[in-house]
């Protein structure tokens, strides 16, 4: 009998998936969910032929120098920033991601995340348990409106399209995007989405969604500048990633009023936020958690442990993101 693959699991996970995952190999499993200094988890990837990420950690030139017999690391994330794709080709290993599964869930966050910024839910619920809600007031939060206002979207994959869904079918939005690529007659069409550009994104949009991947293009494509051509009365929202937002020019915009408001799940440097934000009344703002119901994440875990069963096992992965790994192997 061949032994069985050793892979490890680089953070605490559904243990149903562990005893999947069980079934085919040899699992180091990070059950207690420490935090591995990147020594320690080079140290712990000795000998392994695949690794469980979660999108935090940085698989790069050195780290597979280091690790000669990783073959394969599976994402738990649709992003995959943390993957040096060109690196790991080189290598000749494979990584995969988890999209699709988190698509329609990830959408409905931003939508969530939209309507409490526009709608100041989070500052005036403070407010409340603060004990400061003494009258009436014609204007107490009076924030903007949702229905029938200007979605703007930058970045239109596929979770771009069920906000642009949402916006247009749920809250009579006008839906215009900015993306890398224009999207098919039918797509926009399914999505009642008008392609603009990005000058014309930020000054026309009502509520400015990020959705796009972080890549060295996309870092700050929202700073200073861009945000001077937004409305006063615009919101900004990403849940995309840290880093596509210069948070530090964000914070004192926001300060400053030359925005009304934004919602943050994903920040520079997470999980440490600009304590500037932290500080800012007109911000909402939740620890990176758009994907996170009960089903999503683990149907996210489930693919990404299939991913190393597909390909470790069976020699087919299910969603690759350098295949020519595959045809060179
Ligand atoms: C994940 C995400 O929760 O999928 C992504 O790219 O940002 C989130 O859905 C996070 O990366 C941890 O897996």
């Amino acid at each position: 009998m061949t032994a069985k693959p050793s892979v490890l699991v680089a953070r605490a996970i559904f243990p149903e998936v562990i005893a999947h995952l069980e079934q085919h190999f040899e699992v180091t499993h990070n059950q207690a969910d420490e935090a591995w200094s990147r020594e320690q988890l080079i140290a712990r990837l000795q000998g392994k032929q695949g690794v469980f990420t979660t999108g935090g950690e940085r698989i790069d030139a050195e780290l597979l120098a280091a690790c000669p017999e990783l073959r394969i690391c599976a994402n738990m994330a649709v992003g995959f920033n943390n993957f040096d794709l060109k690196a790991m080709t080189a290598a000749g290993v494979l990584g995969t991601n988890a999209p699709d599964v988190l698509t329609e869930t990830t959408a409905d966050f931003g939508f969530a995340l939209l309507m409490a910024t526009a709608r100041r839910v989070t500052e005036s619920e403070h407010f409340l348990r603060a004990g400061r809600w003494g009258k009436w007031s014609y204007d107490l939060f009076a924030g903007q409106d949702v229905h029938g206002s200007t979605l703007g979207i930058l970045g239109m994959g596929r979770i771009g399209q069920g906000i642009a869904r949402r916006g247009a079918h749920g809250f009579g939005m006008k839906v215009i995007y900015h993306n890398r690529s224009r999207l098919t007659p039918e797509l926009e069409s399914a999505c009642k989405a008008r392609y603009v550009g990005k000058e014309e994104l930020l000054r026309e949009a009502d509520h400015l969604v990020l959705v796009l991947p972080y890549t060295p293009q996309s870092h700050h494509a929202i700073g200073a500048a861009e945000i001077a051509l937004m409305k006063p009365t615009a919101t900004l929202v990403n849940i995309a990633r840290g880093g596509i937002v210069d948070d530090a020019a964000l914070a004192q915009a926001l300060r400053e009023r030359r925005i009304a408001a934004a919602g943050l799940d994903v920040f520079e440097g997470e999980p440490k936020v600009h304590p500037e934000l932290l500080t800012v009344p007109n911000v909402v703002l939740t620890p990176h958690i758009a994907s996170a119901t009960v089903p999503t994440r683990r149907a996210m875990a489930q693919l990404a442990a299939d991913n190393l069963v597909g390909f470790l096992v069976n020699g087919k992965p299910l969603t690759p993101l350098n295949p020519e790994v595959l045809e060179s192997a």
